[in-house]
């Protein structure tokens, strides 16, 4: 069974450590405990960089390998055309996922051009949306949603 990647980009790797009352007091390493129990079977890839270059590595290493992707790209929602070219060549489901509601924020936090590529966005559910995601990903993948 091909693996589900789960990709989250810069800072997050502080979740539950800075700003509680829009981001919550979960840190990563229990969103990932959280997502491996959703996903029973199928295995997962769980990652976290505060490196673009990185970002797009491994959505090209799930081009090749994974069943469907998850990603939280933070602030490069907002800038990156590269991540959206890159994520473009997946052909399996794309949820962006948000912790919070970007679009309850501040004016700059309202374009995300990976939702201009994804099957799915989530937002606004805080951490424990994650899980969400994930048992949403497999019907996407039981679908073949794109
Ligand atoms: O709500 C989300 O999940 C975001 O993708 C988080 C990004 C932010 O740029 C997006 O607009 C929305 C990054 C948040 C900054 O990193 C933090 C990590 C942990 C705790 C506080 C902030």
């Amino acid at each position: 069974m091909k693996p589900i990647y789960i990709l989250n980009g810069p800072n997050l790797n502080r979740l539950g450590k800075r700003e509680p009352e829009i981001y919550g007091t979960t840190t990563l390493a229990e969103v990932e405990a959280w997502c491996r129990e959703a996903a029973g079977e199928r295995p997962v890839e769980f990652r976290q960089t505060n490196s673009e270059e990185k970002l797009i590595d491994w959505v090209h290493e799930a081009i090749d390998e994974g069943a469907g992707i998850i990603i939280n790209p933070a602030a490069f929602t907002f800038t990156s055309l590269a991540l959206l070219d890159a994520l473009k060549m997946f052909k399996g489901p794309i949820i962006e996922f948000h912790i919070s509601n970007i679009h309850r924020r501040e004016p700059i936090y309202h374009n995300s051009y990976v939702s201009m590529t994804a099957t799915t966005v989530m937002a606004g559910l805080g951490a424990t949306g994650y899980p969400l995601a994930v048992k949403a990903l497999e019907r996407l993948i039981e679908e073949q949603r794109r």
